[in-house]
């Protein structure tokens, strides 16, 4: 299988972390790829021209991070990303920690290709997601730290490290201590760390 992918796209760096997790490294081959500068072997793969795309080894391109979630999850179902005795609370902390990562992606790149971006509707409209959001995540509970993660563990940490790596004046962390001490844990584990931002 070949992933395309960068190391600054919190979508794409899900869809490496939950590969390592569920110790399929081997049977992927990372495709590093600007999704910016019209990649032609990535255009082939995604023709919407944005990263990550998981190429199977019978050539089907499947885009999308929480949909290459699920193909993974299909051949490797152990760990389990979605363990059911817990699928609402996990889909509940996926979709919040996803919804976090598409605002603050959005305004990255609104930011990069308008200087005014964040006094627009849109701009403000993000913004405000992404406070409200980190404010909702910090109210759910935390869990066990022991287990393996989840996806919505996954999710939500990676989601966390991109605010913290490319919009640092959010600040959540003095706002959110439990959080930030979660988030510090969960990013300390080696396939985070594999994958850090850089
Ligand atoms: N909904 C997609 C979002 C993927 C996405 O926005 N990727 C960015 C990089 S972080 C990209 O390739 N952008 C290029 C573009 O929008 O043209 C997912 O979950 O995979």
């Amino acid at each position: 299988m070949k992933l395309y992918l960068n190391a600054t796209s919190p979508f794409a760096r899900v869809a490496r972390i939950i590969a390592l997790e569920k110790g399929l490294q081997d049977q992927l081959e990372l495709c590093w790829s600007d999704p910016w500068s019209n990649d032609p072997a990535l255009l082939q793969a995604n023709p919407v021209g944005r990263i990550p795309v998981l190429v199977t080894d019978d050539g089907c391109a499947i885009a999308e991070s929480l949909l290459i979630a699920q193909y993974l999850d299909s051949l490797a179902p152990v760990p389990q990303l979605l363990p059911p005795a817990e699928l609402a609370a996990v889909l509940q902390r996926t979709g919040l920690g996803y919804g976090l990562m598409e605002a603050a992606f959005t305004t990255v790149i609104g930011r990069k290709h308008d200087a005014k971006a964040d006094q627009t509707v849109l701009g403000q409209r993000r913004l405000h997601a992404i406070g409200r959001s980190i404010q909702a995540l910090a109210a759910l509970p935390q869990g066990d730290q022991q287990q393996t993660p989840d996806l919505g563990t996954i999710v939500t940490a990676v989601a966390l490290d991109y605010v913290l790596f490319r919009l640092p004046e959010i600040a959540w962390q003095s706002r959110y201590p439990a959080l930030a001490a979660w988030h510090q844990r969960i990013i300390a584990q080696a396939h985070f760390t594999e994958t850090a931002f850089n």
